[in-house]
Order: structure tokens, then sequence, then C-alpha cells
């Protein structure tokens, strides 16, 4: 037996070992921490604890995939530190251990310190370490027995059936170990994983819920959708709105326990369960909703019919205390928004809690059951999804998730115009070709969409009819292409007359601005 051949199977006993961990934290996650465990925990940390611009360039490099990216690299790790404690394990004896042990503490240091940890957070992380320790000692003493039984003289002359039989003995006491224990560690872990998802009753319970009917609905107005291919339509459909969060798997929150507190700066704390919630009475609300993280031209907006319950409501019953000034939204998986107290108990702005998306209740990675929805506010100063408590408070006493890693603490949703069609890459015909795209200024409407070809005069595009001044419009111009390329360059004007901002500026610290400008060619 080479040196080689006693490292790689102390490797492949670090990762079985491991793997024990893992399962066994899995099988007792139903148990403890619904949906949550080790590996989610940890992967959470991991993404509150990554600087922005790693951040930045993980979802620009992977876009939507960007957890999943986080997940396989997290895999990767947890494989090499395995197949490393093996090793150790084999060659200097507890440090095998320790190591399993320190990545132990981690994970339970993890699962206890996020947010909605329950009383037995600690148990899988205990758990699998103490099942894992056991198994890798186990692994290598069985490995050492066959090795040393290998290098017994007597064991290489074939006269000796006796000792040669211990070598083969203790050779197939170490796979045979190895083998039922890695098995049964991943029928395990997968089996409760599986298990966990399916048996995740919120997507029934979702499935179930009926909403009352709106008391209010929007109408959309003749022309407010524009008949042209490639443009984006007026109502986002839910299955194409664009996500954004820091949750690694969508929290579960059961609408039948669910409650939303209101404390802080107030006169009387209140909690409304979701019943008391839609007893009000729900209204329809069109509202287009922004990331900061949109670029110029970029697609991390979309605009939904919403049924929900006033804010400015809710907060009445509470009574807000002068001096404050801010709202910190909390959701159950510790993320928070910072909004302006004025934005949210402002008469003539409908902010908004949303209970349904689009005529169902909203989807579980919306934010089910209950998020925030204000018009005019970036989605991470606004929008907080699965919602749970409203703090009063000021922007001077408190921060929001974002604001430490960078992100201004206030942030209203800059104007600004896209082209859908034609598209970069994909040339057109000569002729008549319709140049189309969303143009947004939300609460106050947009009045104007200019279009420049080539840099020439600035044409005046036709507006589709607006929902309401909270939502996008669509707009489109009708060009005369000429073979060749062509720069088309696209700017707005709101109802208030300001022009949107030409300069280009980056997503950070309080969203992009400057006009889109394309290169396209004609054939
Ligand atoms: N709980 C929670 N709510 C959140 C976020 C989050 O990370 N966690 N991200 C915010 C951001 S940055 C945006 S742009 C919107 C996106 O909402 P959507 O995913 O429904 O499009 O949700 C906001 N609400
Ligand atoms: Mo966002």
């Amino acid at each position: 037996m080479t040196r080689i051949t006693r490292w790689i199977w102390s490797a492949v006993s670090g990762v079985v070992a491991a793997a024990t961990f893992l399962a066994v934290a899995e099988v007792l996650v139903p148990f403890t921490t619904p949906g949550r465990g080790p590996i989610v925990d940890v992967g959470g940390f991991v993404i509150d604890v990554v600087p922005r611009p790693l951040k930045e360039l993980a979802i620009a490099a992977f876009g939507e995939y960007d957890k999943l990216a986080l997940l396989i690299g997290l895999g990767i790790a947890v494989l090499g530190a395995a197949a490393i404690s093996g090793i150790l394990q084999y060659v200097r004896r507890p440090f095998g251990v320790a190591l399993l042990a320190l990545a132990g503490a981690l994970a339970l240091l993890a699962s206890v310190t996020r947010a909605g940890a329950s009383a037995l957070s600690w148990a899988p992380s205990v758990a699998g370490t103490l099942a894992g320790s056991v198994v890798l000692m186990l692994l290598i003493a069985r490995l050492r027995s066959w090795k040393d039984a290998a290098a017994q003289p007597v064991a290489r002359i074939p006269e000796n059936p006796a000792a040669s039989k211990t070598a083969k003995v203790s050779r197939r006491a170490f796979f045979r170990t190895t083998a039922v224990v890695g098995a049964t560690a991943v029928l395990a872990g997968v089996g409760a994983r599986l298990l966990g998802a399916a048996t995740s009753s919120v997507s029934a319970i979702r499935e179930e819920l009926r909403l009352p009917a709106p008391r209010t609905t929007i109408s959309v107005p003749n022309g407010a959708e524009l008949d042209v291919d490639g443009l984006t339509p007026l109502i986002t459909p839910n299955a194409d709105f664009y996500r954004v969060d820091t949750a690694l798997v969508v929290p579960t929150v059961d609408p039948a326990s669910w409650r939303l507190v209101i404390d802080g700066m107030v006169d009387r704390p209140v909690e409304f369960s979701l019943d008391d919630l839609l007893a009000r009475g729900v209204d329809e609300y069109a509202i287009t909703l922004t990331c900061v993280s949109n670029e110029v031209g970029g697609d991390l907006v979309g605009n939904a019919i919403w049924l929900g319950i006033p804010v400015r409501d809710l907060l009445a019953e509470a009574g807000p205390r002068a001096g404050a000034d801010m709202v910190l939204s909390r959701s159950v998986d510790g993320y928070s928004a910072s909004t302006p107290l004025a934005s949210l108990t402002d008469d003539g702005l409908d902010a908004i809690l949303a209970v349904g998306m689009n005529g169902e209740p909203l989807p579980a990675e919306h934010g089910f059951p209950v998020r925030m929805v204000v018009p005019g506010l970036y989605g991470y100063v606004s929008a907080t999804k699965w919602l749970t408590r409203l703090t009063v408070t000021t922007f001077a006493d408190d921060e929001a998730y974002w604001t430490p890693r960078g992100y201004s603490a206030k942030a209203p949703i800059k104007m600004s115009s896209r082209i859908d069609t034609p598209r970069i890459g994909s040339p057109v015909a000569a002729g008549t070709v319709a140049i189309a795209g969303m143009a947004w200024a939300q609460t106050v409407g947009v009045a104007q969409v200019e279009v420049s070809i080539d840099d020439g005069a600035w044409q005046q595009a036709t507006l589709s009819a607006p929902l309401s001044d909270d939502t996008w419009v669509q707009w489109k111009l009708e060009w005369d292409a000429t073979p060749g390329t062509h720069y088309i360059t696209v700017r707005a004007v709101d109802a208030d007359g300001n022009r949107q901002v030409e300069e280009r500026a980056p997503i950070y610290p309080d969203g992009s601005t400057g006009w889109q400008r394309i290169l396209i060619t004609v054939t």
C-alpha cells in the first residue's frame, strides 16, 4: 500500500465523515429548524458578510444563478476541507477530528446567530459534528489496521494464508464501512432534503388561500398597450417578474401564524394577523417596482397589479410619535429596509402592504404572505418581502440591511428609459422599423420620450396611455431604416418637466443614471 493510496483513502474517509455530518444535520432539520439547517445558515451567513464589490461581481457573472454559484462554491470548499480533515486524521491523529469540530462550531455559530433561529437551532450542527467525528475516527482506524496488516512481512508471503487473509479482511472491513456509511449518508441526507421540500405545506396553503375580492380594481385604459413585436408587456407576468433578495432559500411563512407587529416610537404597539388585514378590505394598485441594481437599459424592473392595504391606515392605529422619521421594515429572514415615515403616512402616496400580485396570492419568492410596496422608492429601501415587523424609528438611530454595506439610506427611483427593440446583435431589415421600449418616473409620470438616431435631432416617441403615475409606460417611434449601422439614443421627460439625467452614474450607492445608446445593424 503506497503513501498516495493511503492519502487518497484517508481523504475519502474525510469526505464520508463530512457527508455523515451533513446527513445527520439534515435529518434533524425538519424537527428543529424547518427549512433551515447548517447548509442554509452558513450560506446565508456568507451572503451577509461577502463585501459589496464581490457580491456585485457575482451578480454580474452569474445573474439569477448567483445563489446556485454560491452553493457550488461552498460545496467545493466543504469537499476540500473534508478531504484535508481525513488526511490530517490519518497523519496526525486528533487534528482531523479537530478540523471537523471547528467546522461544526462555525456552522453552529451561523445557525444560532441567524434571524429567526429557534431554541433548537444548535441541534443539527452538534449532532452532525458528533456523528461525523465518530465516523472519521472509525474509518481512519480501519484504514490504519488495513495498512498495518498489509505492512506485515508475512502478508506478502503467499505460503502464509492466515497472514494474507488478515490483510484482505482488514481491507474489506475498511471498504465495507466506507461504502455503507457513505451510501447511508447520501440517501438519508438527500431523502431528508426532498422530504422536507415536499412536505413544506406552505405552497399547498398558498394554493388554497382565497383572497377577498378587491373593493376597487384597476382598469387598463384603451391604448395602454402598444402593439410592437419585442416590446415588454405593460403588466409583467409573475413568472417573468425579476427577483432580487439575499435569501439563499425562499423563506416559508405559514399565513395562519403570521403576524405583523408595529412597534418603536408609537403610542401603542399593535399586532395584526393576516385575517385582521384582509378584514379591512383590499384594493388594487398598479405599481412599477425597480431595483437599485438596475443598470441603464437593464431589466430589474417589473410592473404588477398588487392587491393591498394602505400602510398609513395601519400606522395610524399605532400612532407614530413626534420626532420619528423612518420606518424599519423587517423580514422573517433578518432582511430590513429603511423607508421615510413621511412616504408611508402621505395621503397622496399609495404605500401598501401587498397580499396579492396579478390576481393571485403573492408568490413565495415575491414575499408570501405579505410584503411592502412603495411607489417611487427602490425596492431595497421599501419593498420588504416576507414582512413581519414595522418599527417606527429615526434615520439617526437605526439602519437597514444595505446601509452599513454602503448603499444610501434613502433612495428614490431615478427616472429612466429603455430600448426593448431593435436589439443589439439582432440585425433588422431596412424599411420601416418600430423602435420601442419602456420609460418610468414613478410618482410623477412620464410626459415625453425622445429618440435620437445617429445623434441627430430628438424626435418625439408615441407613448402608451399610462396606467397611473406610479407605473411605467411603453413608447414607440417608427423609423425609416437605411442599411448600415446606426446609433439609437433614448431619454425621457417627466410630468414636472425634468429631463432624464444624461451623465452616467453607477448603480452604487443610490441607482444608475444616463441615457441608453445602442448600436444596431440594418441589412
Ligand atoms: N426580505 C427581503 N425583501 C426584499 C429584499 C431582500 O433581500 N429580502 N430585496 C429587496 C430588493 S433589493 C428589491 S429590488 C425587491 C425585489 O422584489 P422582487 O424580488 O419581488 O422583484 O425586494 C426587496 N425586498
Ligand atoms: Mo433591489
